[in-house]
Formats: structure tokens, sequence, C-alpha cells
């Protein structure tokens, strides 16, 4: 499983002719991306030089800071001209929304919105740039990015080899050059776009510095050693006559996220001597063992899973796999061998923009950012690009890359409580928590008023949202311990806060007020995309509760006033509504607009269940087809994941080929436009969940298997309830499957349309559901019945 090249960065033909900023532009297509979660690295290599850009995940503008005394993660604080707070205003968007005066209520939401000042924005740190006076000669160039071992190799021809990864165990990035007749020659430079104070020495380059906008320390140091001569320049080195040159990158800043604060209180010559030192125990340890350590803790993760869909090796270089993907002449076992590279590319990317110790999740490009002002400002979007990032985690086997979220989140309540107060006059009771309220737009500096536009930035369920992932960690692991003192609180709190929240409609059932569908609208009292949140998170911390044994009242208060929501709603065309006073489609809204939120039920939630409600099922069928195929990235990618629940693969498959054909680069980065990575992993979740599904009860085994997947097999999936599952098939159909208990329990095993049997003790329920009791670390095997 690799990408791999045989020209520069240079002489790739560019997709997109139409390019804002060259550099940034060819980068996105081309630059190949490593990294241990905080570390990241892109290489850019060209015929004249290589580029490396290096990205620290922590490294923001925006947030407190000596030229913002007042920050307050942008909350309207305090009355307005009127004498009046957003807590009044909230008040009375729902009192006008409640007597049916829609347009006053609608514009009134105007006022229910936060300040600009202070958001912020993800940086790129700066470029290491080796140049290696003209080696390049094209027949012999190659240039790859191997999954397997998480390193990026390039020939440049003349005996020039370079070797680059990004370790996680030893949090630098490893560079190593060789030339074997002792004729590498070399000029670096290690610029940094923060006006760093920098140090050029005989053993290594050396930055410190703070950000402009916010006094935010950082500091990095990149040390080499070689076997030549080394010539210090003012902002350069040259290296000469050397066999080799190894260089050995680290950096960091001095963020932490403890509220207020956001520091970790290091003054910059701690924070430098602990940068320079893990760069000199790197060195002190060498290449080889670097290297040895590094693979082993990353296959820990990588391993996990393999799969192949009918084709795994590729001759053809990635850039004209991908040019040939759409063509019909293009090897069948040539397609399913890049749709199986983009899988493990998707799980390649989590391990790599997100490990356990890191303090903040991967944002809209992960951790890799080459520019200064990039779209959304690479943050944490919470109206379904952040949930995607970790949509395939736990399937994909990898839950451990899932900490940074949990960790993410749970730091957010404090600041958030107070938006939460300010916004909706929820306020603490005596031992109890308020609820928190953060939105669309979210940063790692507790920025959690709702944007500055009321339109995409209102959007209190967000918050539900990513607590559904955040319970998927205990879905899928079991771990008690975990749900309990890190997942349960989270829920337990957010439950309460949405009980108190709801409003009565016109009809008696439970609405939240006021609500906006994501960058859809209009504002309205109660939407499906809020009330599908709401359903969940009520029935999560109800099911957690209940896993806990705790908290049985309110576990059933919760049930209770989930029963009273209002529901799901079928419109004139057979559709799910997205609105409750829509009729047929088509009428209100965007046509084929990218977001699905009303369909949020089918997935990634639970709501929608095929088995007990098939016409809700239908319904959402009717829905994805009238959304279309084509779309942005993360779009096409979320339609993919909801045509694989809706349990047509072949549908499924058709929006693989309108994604690889629409919205893939070269170096396999989903476009939005512009590179987001949301649709890499979105994309991983899909082929997931197109093979395995258990959101509903059951193991379900290839719920949406295509026509196009002739034979193959997954090994290392994870179901709900903690089973690790590998799967079998030919021709379109079910040959064995294994199903392991990770935790002991009781599998319920499902294939549709086929009679499963076992050797092991069974029952077999009236649908097919084949029922196994099975004890920790005690395998299954399943057969169709012939
Ligand atoms: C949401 C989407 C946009 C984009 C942005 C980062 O607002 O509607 O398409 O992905 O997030």
């Amino acid at each position: 499983m690799k990408l791999f090249y045989m020209k520069p960065c240079d002489k790739l033909k560019l997709r997109r002719a139409k390019r804002v900023n060259r550099y940034e532009g060819y980068w996105e297509q081309t630059a190949l991306p490593l990294g241990n979660g905080n570390l990241g690295l892109s290489v850019l290599d060209e015929t004249e030089k290589e580029t490396v850009v290096v990205n620290l995940k922590t490294l923001w503008t925006g947030g407190p800071s000596p030229s913002r005394p007042d920050y307050a993660g942008g909350n309207l604080i305090g009355k307005d001209d009127d004498g009046r707070t957003v807590y009044d205003y909230f008040k009375s968007v729902r009192e006008l929304f409640s007597k049916r005066k829609d347009s006053e209520a609608a514009a009134m939401c105007d006022k229910l919105v936060g300040i600009e000042e202070g958001y912020g924005s993800y940086q790129c740190y700066g470029e290491i740039v080796f140049r290696t006076d003209g080696e390049y000669r094209r027949k012999e160039y190659a240039r790859s990015l191997d999954l397997e071992d998480a390193t990026y190799r390039v020939c440049r021809g003349g005996g020039l080899k370079k070797e680059y990864f990004v370790s996680i165990p030893d949090k630098v990035a490893v560079m190593k050059m060789t030339k074997d007749d002792g004729t590498l020659v070399l000029d670096v430079s290690f610029l940094s776009r923060h006006g760093a104070r920098q140090r050029v020495t005989e053993k290594g380059i050396f930055h410190d510095g703070e950000l402009l906008d916010n006094g935010l320390r950082f500091s990095a140091a990149l040390l080499y050693e070689t076997d030549g001569r080394v010539a210090v320049n003012k902002d350069s080195v040259r290296i000469e006559n050397a066999n080799y040159a190894v260089f050995y990158l680290a950096g960091d800043t001095d963020y932490l996220d403890n509220y207020p604060v956001y520091r970790t209180g290091e003054a910059s010559e701690e924070l430098s001597s602990r940068v320079v030192s893990a760069a000199l125990e790197a060195k002190e340890k060498g290449y080889a063992k670097l290297y040895e350590r590094n693979v082993t803790d990353y296959r820990a993760l990588y391993g996990r899973v393999s799969i192949d869909l009918g084709g795994t090796k590729s001759k053809y270089p990635t850039d004209a796999a991908l040019k040939k993907y759409p063509k019909k002449s293009f090897p069948k076992e040539e397609k399913r061998a890049l749709e199986a590279l983009m899988y493990q590319y998707g799980r390649y990317l989590t391990i790599a923009s997100s490990q356990e110790s890191d303090l903040l999740p991967s944002n809209l490009q992960g951790i890799w950012n080459v520019s200064d002002h990039p779209a959304w400002n690479s943050d944490f979007h919470l109206n379904v690009n952040l949930q995607m990032n970790y949509w395939p985690t736990y399937s994909a086997n990898l839950a451990e890359c899932a900490k940074p979220l949990i960790r993410y989140i749970d730091k957010m309540r404090k600041p958030a409580r107070l938006s939460a107060e300010i916004y909706t006059g929820i306020a603490s009771e005596k031992d109890e928590r308020n609820g928190f309220l953060f939105h669309t737009q979210n940063t790692p500096f507790g920025w959690t008023c709702p944007g500055w536009d009321f339109s995409w930035g209102w959007s209190p369920a967000a918050v539900a949202w990513i607590l559904h992932n955040i319970y998927e960690k205990f879905e899928y692991g079991q771990d008690k311990e975990e749900l309990k003192n890190d997942i349960y609180p989270m829920l337990k709190e957010s439950a309460d806060y949405f009980s108190k929240l709801l409003v009565e409609g016109e009809d008696g059932r439970l609405v939240t007020s006021p609500c906006f569908s994501p960058e859809h609208g209009p504002r309205t009292i109660g939407n499906t995309y809020e009330q599908s949140l709401v359903w969940q998170l009520l029935k999560d911390a109800a099911d957690a509760a209940d896993a806990l044994s705790v908290d049985r009242e309110k576990s059933e208060r919760w049930n209770a006033t989930r029963a009273r929501l209002k529901p799901i709603e079928i419109g004139a065309d057979g559709q799910i509504k997205e609105w409750y006073f829509e009729t047929k489609l088509g009428k209100i809204g965007q046509k084929k607009h990218r977001h699905l939120s009303h369909l949020l039920g089918l997935y990634p939630l639970n709501v929608i269940d095929k088995f007990q409600n098939p016409s809700e099922a239908k319904a959402a069928v009717v829905s994805l087809i009238d959304r279309g195929d084509v779309s942005v990235g993360w779009a096409m990618a979320q339609r993919l994941n909801s045509w694989a629940r809706a349990g047509d693969g072949n549908h499924a498959h058709a929006l693989i080929r309108s994604f690889f054909k629409n919205s893939v680069h070269f170096n396999l980065f989903d476009v939005h436009p512009p590179f987001q990575i949301d649709g890499n992993f979105g994309y991983t979740a899909g082929i997931n969940e197109m093979l395995l599904q258990s959101n509903l009860g059951r193991i379900e085994l290839l719920p949406a298997l295509p026509d196009a997947w002739g034979s193959g097999e997954v090994k290392g999936l994870i179901a709900r309830g903690n089973f690790e599952v590998s799967i079998s098939f030919l021709s379109g159909r079910l040959i064995k499957a294994d199903i392991l208990s990770r935790a002991g329990g009781t599998a319920r095993i499902y294939c549709r349309s086929i009679a499963l049997k076992t050797d092991a003790q069974s029952e077999t329920e009236r649908d097919g559901t084949l029922v196994v009791a099975l004890a920790r670390g005690e395998t299954v095997t399943v057969y169709p019945v012939e």
C-alpha cells in the first residue's frame, strides 16, 4: 500500500488549472504528508529543490492575548444600546416563534451572535528548503509514501536517496539523505513565517519566538548529522562531500488547554530547552533505531486492518491511476487497488494527525497547512466536519486516535458553560453543571459563542452531534471506566441542558428554538436536524446511565423527554422533511444542497431504523436521490456513508466513483475545494459502512456490497460491542466471517438475504439473525447456508 510517483511535483500535470495561489494550489495537490499528531511535514519535491512544509498542531493565533484583555470566547456579554442582553433576545425570539410571528422572530435572530475579535486561525510554521545542486535524473526518479511503514522516500537519480518519517514515540521528524559515492552537496535553510529569532550553527538551526497576535511561544530545532563538511552561512548551511546527512526536527509551542490561560507557563528558554532536548535525544538514538521504534508503534495501529477489494497492487503511479480510474478500459483490479489504497490512506491520515497524547483533535486540514490564511481558518467545524474526521476511527480499529477529540470537548465545557448561561439563561444550579453550549466554529481557545452571523454560526445541536462521536467510543470499545469517568459526565450534563432548552410546539411536542438547518436555513422553531440530534443525545445518555447502573431517574426522564420530541416527518413526495413546514420537495431550500442535515438520523445516528421502521428508511432514500451524487468532497463522502446505511451497495459505489472523479488530488487529499481532510476520513468510514454495520443492535455483514467488488477480504474491522470482524466474499456473496469478541458478550450476526450457520452453539431468530454468546477472546466463524 503506497502512493508513488515517477515525477517530481513540478512535473505533474495538475488537474485544476485555475489556482488562486500557485504555491498553495500546487502544494495541496502534490505534497505528501507525514505526521505524529502534533508535528506535521508535507514534502514538495521539485526538480530544483525540495520544500518541507512544517506544521505544529497547536500553532494558532487568536484567544487570550495581552492585546485582547477582554477576550471572552467571542461571547456578547452585558447589555446593548437598547439595554437588552443576548438572553433577552433569545427569550423574545422563542416567544415570537411560539406565537407564530415567524418573520419578526427570524429577524431578531440576528441578535444571537458573538464577536469575531480573537477568533484566530491555524498557522503554517514554516519551511525547510533543501537544494541538492540540481541532482535530478528523470529516468531514475521515483517518489513514494509507503503506508506500511509511514515513510516517504525519494530517489532523485545519480545515487541520491532520501527517506523521511515523523516519529510517534520520539516526537521528532527525521530526514535522511544518502549518496554512497560521497558527493552529496546540500544547501539547507529553515525559515519560520513568524519572525523567529534564528541561530544557525554547525550543529543545527534553532528558532525561538512568539506569535505577534497572541504571544504564543514557539520553538523549533533542526539538528544535523553528517560525515561531510558543514559550512555555516548567515541564514543557511552547506553540507559538502558527504555520504549521508540526517536531520532531526523537533518543534512545539507553549499552548496548553487550561482555560482561561491556555499556556503551559513555560518561559521561552524552558520551551526551547524542551524542544532541543527532544531533538538531541533523537540524534543520540540515530536513524536506524528511531525508524524501528516508530515502525513498531505505527504498525501496532495501522497493521490492525487489512483490506482487499479485488486488487491490492498497482503498477500505475498514483497520479496516473487516479486519472485513469474513471475510464472503462482501466483494469478493474487497478480500480479496486486504488479504492483500497484510499481506504488505508484515511487510516494513515488518522494516525498521522491524531495521536493519543495530542491536546487538540485534527482540524479541517488534519495538521497540514501551507497557507497564512487557510480556508475557514482551518478550524474545528462542528456542523459536519470535525465529526466526519472521527467517523472511521472506531470501526477502522484506531480507537486510541479519538482520545484528543474527547479531551478537546471535555476541556471546552468550562468556557461553553458561560455561553450556555449568557445566551440561553440556563445557569448553574447547586451541585449541578448548567450544561455547555458551543456551535459551528471552534478554536483551541474556548471560543464558544455562536459565530458572528446567526446563519452559519448558531447551532446548539453541534454539541449533541459531537457527543455522539464520543459516546461511540464506548459503544465500540465497551470500556466502562472510561465511560464513567470521561464520557458519561459530558452526556449527562448535556442531556440535562437540552431537556431544559426544549420548548413545546403548537402540537404539544418538544422542539428546540430557534434553529437553522446547517448552511441552509431558514430560521424556524424546530427542524429535523436538531430533533434528530437531541433524540440521539437523550438516548445515548440514557443508555450510558443504564450501562453504568447509575441515575435511574434521570435516564427515565431523558427517555420520557425523548418520547415527547417532535418526530421525523415524511413529506408529500415521500421524502424526509428537512423542515416541519415543508410540503413537496424543492419548494424550499437549495437544490442539491451539500448538507444532509435532515438525514443524520440515517447516518451517523440511529434514529432511522430500517428494521423497525422501513418506511422512514425508504423516505431517506427519496431524499438522498433528491440531493444528488455530485457535491463538494466531504458531502460526497457523507452521501457514500448514507447510501451504505440505506443498504444500496451499487449506489454507494457510484458515490465512490463520483468522489474519485471530482474530488481527489494526486496526493489523494480530498478537495472541497480547497483541500479539506474530512472527505478522506468520510471515505474510509464509507468503506467500513459498506462492509460492516453494527448500529442497529446487530452485526450486519456486507450490508452494502457493490457488484463491482468481485472477490475480497477485510480483516480487523470493529463492530459495536467490541467485536473484531473479518469477512471474505466472492461474487457479491459472503464466503465466511470470523467474529472475535474482545469484551465478552452476545453477538447478533446478520447478513441480508442469506441464512447463516455456524458450528458453535447458537440460536437463529425469525429474520435469520444468528445469536451466539461469546466469552472474551472467543471467535465464532459463520458461513452462509448452502
Ligand atoms: C461547513 C460546510 C462547508 C465547509 C465548511 C468548513 O460549513 O458547509 O462546505 O466544509 O464547513
